[in-house]
């Protein structure tokens, strides 16, 4: 099968600035050698490619976007993008895995936290020496996160935190957490070693979705931190949506790397396979298909690349990145549908990617705000009328 080429249509390429596509072709040759020679075994297993996490901090993809005084790459929103994207090509659970560390464990310490607590975990968490994870989702609070009930209580030098979390990303294999708990009925973030006591992380089973990424259960039993861990800035739900609006961000661009596997697969699949004596991608059904994967994937590529621009020139709104996350993995799981269809019986086999992109997809369009919670997003910011309450 030919090399990844990836899908420039409208000619992107000529838009990107050498760093960019230096950093998206670095990456590219990363998952090519890297991540998909051993993809599929370790999403039948259902483990997570350990061995990865120092190799991507070699590169500099863990909070690529922050400043190099704390050890990142400091690159602009449009090659971080092209990161995600790529990470995602070979796999969600591999993307997942870099979001979690930067977005939304590096980024609310840059962000909200004091420069005592940047100097203290950034490094560590860009080089990979720390792995962190990101508890908001509790059991009973999923797309309504405000009615969180884990409680910080004040007791002396320290916090005391109480309640569960579920369905966190890295949260077995990480040494802290940002655990979004309410002090005095106002959520805040605090960093929470997991070797404190009462702390435990049981890895959750039973997935068909992201087998190739961890996910745990945070259970917090009296677990005393001090005072110091708490992040100091950000008070309030705004706190972890702004998080939650970095990793939505990557998600936008993630997607479009996953849609443009399965396009791919389903365009080379129907180029070679015969029936009725021609190639399949001869015939008009087939043909329909696929441009209807290629329109959509570049569509999605121009959302992406303008709210990445916007986004450096400090004119992107939370909405926004709503619209594009909403409609790149919806584009991306459609795709994945379709290719598995193209790809007839064969789209079941794990000799092809389809299939378990497709299940990863699952999760990528229900995590980070479902597609209806984006879709109730946008609609309250151009009606001005919330329809979620
Ligand atoms: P609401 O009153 O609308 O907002 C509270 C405050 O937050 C502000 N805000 C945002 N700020 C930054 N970014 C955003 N995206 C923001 N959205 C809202 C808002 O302006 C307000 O500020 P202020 O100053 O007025 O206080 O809050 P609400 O309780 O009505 O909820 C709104 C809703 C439903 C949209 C929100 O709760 C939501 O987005 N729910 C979805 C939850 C979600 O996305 N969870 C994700 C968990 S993490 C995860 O899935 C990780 S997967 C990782 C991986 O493996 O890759
Ligand atoms: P619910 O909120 O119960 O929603 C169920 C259905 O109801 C959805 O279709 C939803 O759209 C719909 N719905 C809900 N409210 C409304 C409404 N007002 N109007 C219309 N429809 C509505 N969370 C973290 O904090 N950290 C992580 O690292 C993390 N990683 C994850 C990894 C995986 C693999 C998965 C699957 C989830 C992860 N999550 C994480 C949790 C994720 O963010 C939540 O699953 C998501 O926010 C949705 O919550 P829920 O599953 O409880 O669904």
């Amino acid at each position: 099968m030919a090399k990844f080429q990836g899908i420039d249509y409208y000619k992107l390429d000529d838009h990107f600035s050498e760093e960019e596509l230096m950093v998206r072709d670095m990456v590219r040759n990363f998952v090519e050698n890297e991540v998909l020679p051993d993809i599929e075994e370790h999403h039948k297993e259902g483990t997570f490619q350990k061995d990865l996490i120092p190799k991507m901090a070699e590169l500099g993809l863990y909070g690529a976007n922050l400043p190099e005084k704390y050890g990142c790459a400091n690159l602009n929103n449009v090659a971080y993008g092209l990161i995600m994207q790529e990470l995602e090509r070979g796999d969600s659970g591999v993307r997942s895995f870099a979001s979690v560390q930067g977005a939304l464990v590096m980024y609310p310490i840059y962000e909200y936290g004091s420069e005592e607590q940047r100097q203290e975990w950034l490094p560590k968490l860009a080089s990979g020496e720390a792995i962190g994870c990101f508890g908001l989702t509790e059991p009973d609070f999923g797309s309504n996160p405000g009615g969180m009930k884990t409680k910080a209580v004040e007791d002396g030098d320290s916090y005391v935190l109480n309640g569960a979390k579920m369905w966190i990303t890295n949260g077995t294999i990480s040494d802290i957490a940002i655990v979004w708990a309410k002090l005095d009925g106002v959520v805040r973030g605090f960093i929470v070693p997991t070797d404190t006591d009462g702390f435990s992380a049981p890895e959750m089973k039973g997935k068909f979705s992201l087998r190739a990424s961890v996910t745990s259960e945070l259970v917090m039993d009296d677990v005393r931190i001090p005072k110091e861990n708490i992040l100091p800035n950000g008070e309030g739900l705004r706190g972890p949506l702004g998080c939650l609006t970095q990793a939505r961000y990557g998600i936008a661009w993630g997607a479009l790397g996953s849609a443009m596997a399965t396009y791919e697969t389903a365009l080379n699949y129907a180029k070679e396979r015969i029936q009725f004596d021609k190639p399949i991608a001869s015939f008009q059904l087939v043909q329909d298909k696929l441009v209807t994967m290629a329109t959509e994937i570049t569509k999605g590529q121009l959302l992406a690349y303008h709210l990445g621009r916007n986004k450096d020139e400090g004119k992107m709104r939370h909405q926004m990145v709503s619209m594009a996350k909403m409609n790149n993995v919806k584009v991306a799981l459609d795709t994945a549908r379709v290719a598995r269809e193209v790809l007839g019986a064969n789209g079941i086999l794990d000799e092809y990617p389809v299939i378990r992109h497709m299940m990863n997809l699952e999760s990528v369009y229900t995590y980070e705000g479902t597609h209806d919670i984006h879709r109730l997003i946008i609609g309250a910011d151009i009606t001005g009328i919330e329809a979620f309450k």
